[in-house]
Parts: structure tokens; C-alpha cells; sequence
């Protein structure tokens, strides 16, 4: 780790400043698509329009044969289009593979302007952040970069969670982390087939009422994501950086997606990945908060004047801490109610 006085240098002559703080910007969503899929690609300006991230994606999902096309065809793609003010990022192949050099070195000198942030897959620890970090300010100095591009790692080994603080915490350009489930579930050698979500086997069960065993026991399924997701939510706020749930892979169960998503939003994440148009207005739902969560948070932060103190409302204690709450709340309600007009009106602020 480097040491307090040097975090904040640059890791190349000439690279861009790093970031004293990550930019929290409306982030609900992160929109993959496949640059190398041609139907895919021509929806992306009009997608890039409704979401508030998109990401061409160069990782798992994309075909062997197609590594360089999709490499390419982002960088097309981001040469000929305006994001406005959506964020533009990419996932590259994993660090130990044999495209994920020429992912970086491309992306950066092609369309470095463009990128906000680069997803980093299968993240072990900081070792992993420490060679992307001085690659990318050996390459933005080299492109002339104004800004750090910065990066976002993916929780999807058992190694890696267990490393968890260290990644978070690893460089000023760390923006978040995503909880990969599918990959971390083979490295965990959990004994689910599922992208995200439940499994019903997962389950616990009241004590018996008779010598039948099954007779009036009732059984309540259980959350296989909440350790994982919680930890990576501490994580996230101790090094002030942002916590995402990843995919969801049954895509037409629009239900148990919503379900997901809502989970991470209540234990602090800011956003899920969408995989497929139908995901995006459900990640929009879920991670603008309810309006009448925010008309509740104004009542509080209202009553409550300069924070101190206890009041009662609805018969409800509220004193500095559910006032804190509140206010976590209505500053995410201000930010997104400044991009979406429909927000801002519904929220009244
Ligand atoms: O109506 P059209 O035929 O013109 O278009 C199709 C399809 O091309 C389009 N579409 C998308 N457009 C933009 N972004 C997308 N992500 C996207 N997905 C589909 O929508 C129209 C309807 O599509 P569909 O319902 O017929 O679905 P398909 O069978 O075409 O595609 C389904 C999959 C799941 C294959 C597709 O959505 C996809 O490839 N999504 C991205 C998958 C991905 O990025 N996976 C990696 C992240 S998850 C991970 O790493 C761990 C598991
Ligand atoms: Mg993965």
C-alpha cells in the first residue's frame, strides 16, 4: 500500500491528477451490451439516452472469435456517439487473459476521452488494482488525458472477497465493486446453476408439532446473497466509494428481478446491472427511492432543524440518527430528480 503523502500522486509522468472523490452520479443502472453484436450496437444511442450508465462489454458473454470485433466495435461506437450525460464504461477480459492487454492499451489511446470507468473482472486483491492502475497512467499520459479514467472491480471470487477492504481501498480510481454471483458461486463451489437470485433449496423450517416430520411445518427461503452483499456494502462506504448488485440472469422472471434489485437497494447499493432492455425500467424503479420515502425524509429533516434532538411523528421517534437516514435519502432523491424531469416533479423538492 502506498503511503498516505503519496496516495494522491500521479502513477506516471504527465498522467492526469487522480480524484480526491469519486463523483456520485445517478448510477442505477449499468447497461451491458455486446459491441460486437450488430442488432445490439445500433440500439445503443437510443438506449444511452434512457439509462444512466452503458457498457460495451468485452468479457464473459462475448464469443472467443469475436474478442477484437467487440474491442473494436466499441471504440466505433464511442467515436460516433454522444453518451450526454451518461456514463460511458467498458468491461475488459479478465487480468490473466490474452486480450486484456490489448483491451486497455486500445481503449485508452482510442477513446480514453470518452471512458469513465473500466470494470475490472475476477479481482483477487490490490495487487490486481495496483498493475491496472499504473497501466492506465502510463496509457492517459501517453493519450494526453485530462482526467483519470477510473475503475470498478468485480467481486466474483472467493479470493477476492475475502480481499474485499484491500481492493476498495487499493487507489484513488477505484469508483465501486459489483457482486458478481455466477462466478463467485463456481470459485464458492456453491451447488446452484443460477445466475443471481434465490434458490428455494435454501431454506429454514420451524421445529416439528408431531412425530410426523412434515406434518404443519412451515419453512421461510432464505437469502443466499445478504452476507456477501453486506460486506461488500462495508466495504464500499468505509473507502467512500460505491457498492452495485451485478446480474440477474432469469431474465423473464421480471418478478424475482425486482425482488434482487430491491435487496441491494435497501442494504445500500446504488444500482444493479441490466442485461437486457426489460431489467432497465425495473433497476430505474427500484433505485429511484418512493416518493413517499422522500416526502417522509423532508417531514423528518423539517422537524428535526439543526439535526439534534428527538420528535415524534406518526408516533414515531426520530432524533439525529433516523434524520442522517433521511437525509442519505433526499440527497440521492436531489441528485436523480436533476437528470429526470418525472423524478423531480414527483418528489417535489
Ligand atoms: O428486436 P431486435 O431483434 O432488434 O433486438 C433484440 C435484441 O438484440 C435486443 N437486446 C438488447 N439490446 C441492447 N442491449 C442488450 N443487452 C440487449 N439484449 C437484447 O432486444 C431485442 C429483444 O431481445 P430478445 O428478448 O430476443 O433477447 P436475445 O435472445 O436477443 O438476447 C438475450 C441475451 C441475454 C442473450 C442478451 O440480452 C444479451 O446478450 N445480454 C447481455 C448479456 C451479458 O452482457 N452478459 C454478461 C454479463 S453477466 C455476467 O458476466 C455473469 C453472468
Ligand atoms: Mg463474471
Amino acid at each position: 500500500m502506498r503511503p498516505p503523502r503519496t496516495f494522491l500522486r500521479p502513477l506516471a509522468v504527465g498522467a492526469p491528477a487522480p480524484v480526491t472523490e469519486i463523483p456520485v452520479k445517478p448510477s442505477r443502472m449499468i447497461h451491458f451490451f455486446d459491441p460486437s453484436n450488430e442488432k445490439m450496437a445500433a440500439k445503443v444511442p437510443d438506449i444511452a439516452a434512457k439509462v444512466d450508465i452503458i457498457l460495451g462489454n468485452l468479457e464473459d458473454a462475448i464469443k472467443t472469435e469475436m474478442k477484437e470485433a467487440a474491442r473494436q466495435g466499441l471504440v466505433d461506437i464511442a467515436k460516433k456517439t454522444d453518451f450526454g450525460e451518461t456514463q460511458l464504461w467498458t468491461r475488459v477480459n479478465s487480468l490473466d487473459s490474452p486480450w486484456v492487454l490489448d483491451d486497455l492499451t486500445t481503449l485508452v489511446t482510442e477513446i480514453g476521452d470518452k471512458l469513465d470507468v473500466i470494470m475490472v473482472p475476477k479481482v483477487e486483491g490490490a495487487q490486481d488494482i495496483h498493475y491496472v492502475d499504473r497501466l492506465l497512467a502510463q496509457l492517459e499520459a501517453r493519450a494526453g488525458l485530462d482526467r483519470p479514467i477510473l475503475v470498478h472491480a468485480i467481486l466474483e471470487t472467493a479470493q477476492g472477497m475475502v480481499n474485499v477492504e484491500e481492493i476498495a481501498g487499493a487507489s484513488p480510481r477505484m469508483q465501486g465493486l459489483s457482486l458478481g454471483p455466477a462466478d463467485l458461486a463456481a470459485s464458492r463451489r456453491m451447488k446452484t446453476t443460477r445466475v443471481g437470485g434465490g434458490h428455494p433449496g435454501y431454506l429454514v423450517r420451524t421445529d416439528p408439532v408431531s412425530d410426523d416430520l412434515t406434518e404443519g411445518r412451515t419453512t421461510a427461503q432464505q437469502d443466499l446473497w445478504h452476507y456477501t452483499i453486506a460486506r461488500m456494502v462495508d466495504a464500499c462506504a468505509a473507502h467512500d466509494i460505491l457498492p452495485f448488485y451485478g446480474p440477474f440472469g432469469d431474465i423473464k422472471d421480471v418478478v424475482a428481478c425486482e425482488d434482487q434489485f430491491r435487496n441491494a437497494y435497501l442494504l445500500g447499493c446504488v444500482g444493479a446491472w441490466s442485461l437486457h432492455p426489460v431489467q432497465i425500467d425495473i433497476a430505474k424503479k427500484v433505485f429511484s427511492p418512493d416518493p413517499a420515502d422522500v416526502a417522509h425524509a423532508k417531514r423528518v429533516v423539517e422537524a428535526m432543524g439543526d439535526g439534534s434532538g428527538a420528535v415524534m411523528i406518526d408516533g414515531k421517534m426520530e432524533d439525529d440518527a433516523s434524520c442522517k437516514q433521511c437525509l442519505v435519502m433526499l440527497d440521492l432523491a436531489k441528485a436523480l430528480a436533476e437528470r429526470d424531469p418525472e423524478l423531480a416533479e414527483a418528489y417535489d423538492l
